[in-house]
């Protein structure tokens, strides 16, 4: 396959926080990473930037418990937002989170691109459809992420893959359905490619 002449030139650190207001306003594009707990968004953006473990990956669901902002290139930030759905979350950390995200995206004008990510092997839940309807409400583009590739066979893959393609076909501002995996990096090329895109060349 050719290569993306896009290269992830510097990624950096820059600071976590509980809406997203302070810096929701200094101008640079964001890229956001959605999901359920434990599905792999802080693993798919180690992935992208080819860091080990930049954001903080674990096996204890519920790792970030807020939005974490890089710096990419020195011109768009991603951002890591926390994950819903651990069910031994209490019933008040879920409301927070709710109102986490809700804040986060009435303040942020300046996200052009999300990463809606779910697992290729589990279909979606209320509340991975809700996060899909409201981009879609925000008319917000969505790169739907079919992670964990690697625990299914070809054959799987295929017919996981045709479900999701039918389940999604409705949706205007899905731009991509891609199946991923963050160990062995397929289909990183393509997301790049559409970040490039993105980040580069579209207005917003
Ligand atoms: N096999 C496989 N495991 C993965 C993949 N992506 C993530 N994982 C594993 O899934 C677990 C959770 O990954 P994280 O990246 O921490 O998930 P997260 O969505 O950021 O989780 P929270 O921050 O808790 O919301 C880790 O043990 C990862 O190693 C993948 O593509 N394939
Ligand atoms: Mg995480």
């Amino acid at each position: 396959m050719k290569e993306t002449e896009f290269k992830i030139i510097s990624s950096e650190y820059i600071t976590s926080s509980a809406s997203g207001a302070d810096i929701a306003d200094d101008g640079m594009k964001q890229i956001v990473f959605t999901g359920k707990s434990n599905v792999g968004k802080s693993s798919l953006i180690n992935s992208i930037l080819k860091r080990k473990n930049l954001a903080k990956t674990g096996n204890t669901p519920g790792k970030t418990r807020l939005i974490n902002f890089f710096l990419i290139n020195s011109f768009f930030y991603f951002v890591d937002l926390p994950g819903y759905g651990y069910a031994a979350v209490s019933k008040t950390e879920k409301q927070k989170w709710k109102k986490m995200i809700n804040e986060f995206f009435k303040n942020s004008k300046k996200v052009c691109l999300a990463f809606s990510i779910l697992d290729i092997r589990h279909d979606p839940s209320e509340n991975d459809l809700s996060l899909i309807e409201m981009f879609e409400n925000y008319k917000i583009p969505q790169i739907i992420i079919l992670n964990k590739k690697d625990k299914l066979s070809n054959n799987e893959l295929f017919v996981r893959k045709k479900a999701f393609d039918k389940l999604f076909d409705k949706y205007n501002t899905i731009i991509d359905l891609l199946p991923y995996s963050s160990v062995s990096h397929f289909n990183r090329e393509k997301v790049l490619e559409h970040i490039d895109k993105i980040v580069n060349t579209e207005a917003i």
